[in-house]
């Protein structure tokens, strides 16, 4: 019998048919060269519904030299997945490892315009084809810290995580954003560390959507792993398994079936991705990790997958109402929306440079166009602007809207952003529309 929730009525007969009957999308890491390789597509395109570059989306592949971006892999992949009906993940617009070596060897503000620069313009290209982006990747340390990872990023200052996500949003509003971990497969000083700032962020409306939990397991599994996904969605953040293999051994197939049923139980986990297609495709090597063996065959770990999808209760059609965290503030109050338009800014700034977003709301009349102006502090200067055209690049600045944002209707939102060195301080943006 299908209970009231599901969205579906049958058991599914494939991973990916399976998660799509309860609301989610069950994935695979891709490795882009073997897209050719027919018994590889063969299991891919039948099984899953969502695919993840396992490497041609991260920095060194796609920004080799600096400013100089190549997309050709990453392509590939979304192609291949719009055109046999896949949703695509993003992974990975910052992390601390490879790293182009031009980057590797930048520090500070140069470093930190370099980061910013890459998130925009990697999550622009993208922009509406990505379901959601890890925006950052493994950013805090094992052990019983509970605080960030030292790196190069981490360097620039610690709000380099929320200036990532401002810029993400920016450049991509409709992808879910995430932050991705491993080690964090229960509640334990990493997951701790990552809530605190998962919670921060919600309670001054840094734009974060969800959490990866990569889950790379060894023979067991966390008792409370499915409790730990449950804070982080507590906190109004989906939850998403983005890594997962298991090491082999007799608990292997009981641990996948675990994993899928606790992702299950939480209605914000939206969905599983496995770190490959058949155990030889696997970093893992002799692990034999995954859901296919290297002939093709479905391993009992698939079939506890499987089981577990058809099983479990489906995403309620209405999001759940969920208990804001004890810190959040109160809502801010929105502009004013009397007369044509009217715009606020938010800065995130660092030394020597900012990044600026802008919300512009519609008066009662809506707009069949905008312009804002803004006043730039003197030394300042905008190097890149996003879902605006700018006029000018120091002194006052004009910022037209672009065709998908011109027409808005009354009381509707559209953003844009720029990047810009010197001191962004004091701006005061102001809206005419046409
Ligand atoms: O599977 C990826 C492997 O092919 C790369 O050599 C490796 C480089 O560091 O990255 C692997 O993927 C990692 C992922 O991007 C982030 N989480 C851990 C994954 C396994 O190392």
């Amino acid at each position: 019998m299908t209970m009231a929730m599901t969205t579906g009525a049958s058991a599914g007969t494939t991973l990916g048919a399976s998660a799509a009957e309860k609301g989610r999308y069950f994935g695979a890491a891709v490795a882009v060269n073997k897209l050719s390789n027919s018994t590889y597509t063969t299991i891919l395109n039948r099984e899953f519904n969502s695919v993840v570059a396992e490497n041609e989306m991260k920095w060194a592949s796609n920004e080799p030299q600096q400013g100089v971006f190549n997309h050709s892999s990453g392509d590939r992949l979304v192609s291949h997945a719009q055109a046999n009906g896949m949703s695509v993940r993003g992974h990975t617009l910052l992390w601390h490892a490879q790293q182009p070596g031009w980057a590797q060897g930048m520090s500070g503000s140069a470093l930190r315009s370099a980061m910013i620069n890459h998130v925009t313009q990697v999550a622009t290209h993208y922009r509406g084809k990505i379901h959601s982006w890890d925006v950052v990747n493994e950013a805090f340390a094992d052990g019983g810290s509970g605080g960030r990872r030292d790196s190069n990023l981490q360097r620039t200052g610690n709000d380099w995580i929320e200036a990532a996500f401002r810029a993400a949003d920016a450049a991509d509003p409709g992808a879910k954003l995430c932050y991705n971990d491993y080690n964090t497969d229960g509640i334990n000083a990493k997951s701790t560390g990552i809530y605190n700032m998962v919670r921060d962020f919600k309670s001054r409306g840094v734009p974060i959507d969800c959490v990866g939990f990569q889950s790379h397991l060894g023979t067991s599994l966390a008792s409370d792993y499915q409790a730990n996904l449950q804070r982080f969605a507590d906190l109004g953040v989906d939850v998403q398994i983005t890594e997962l293999d298991v090491m082999t051994g007799g608990n292997q197939a009981n641990i996948f079936g675990a994993v899928t049923r606790a992702c299950m139980n939480v209605s914000r986990c939206t969905g599983i991705t496995v770190w490959g297609v058949r155990d030889c495709d696997s970093w893992r090597g002799s692990d034999n990790a995954l859901l296919f063996d290297c002939n093709g065959n479905k391993k009992a770990a698939y079939t506890n997958v499987l089981n577990a999808l058809n099983a479990g209760p489906g995403i309620p059609t209405t999001p759940p109402t969920t208990t804001p965290p004890p810190t959040d503030p109160p809502p801010t109050t929105p502009p004013p929306t009397t007369g044509g338009c009217s715009a606020s800014v938010s800065l995130n700034s660092w030394n020597g440079g900012f990044v600026a977003s802008v919300k512009v709301t519609a008066g009662s009349a809506g707009t069949n166009g905008w312009n804002v102006s803004v006043t730039l502090p003197s030394g300042a200067g905008v190097t890149n602007t996003w879902s605006a055209t700018a006029s000018g690049s120091s002194g006052t600045v004009r910022f037209a809207s672009v065709d998908y944002n011109s027409r808005l209707t009354a009381g509707q939102v559209a953003e844009f952003g720029f990047q810009g060195t010197g001191s962004g301080a004091g701006m005061t943006p102001t809206c005419t529309a046409s």
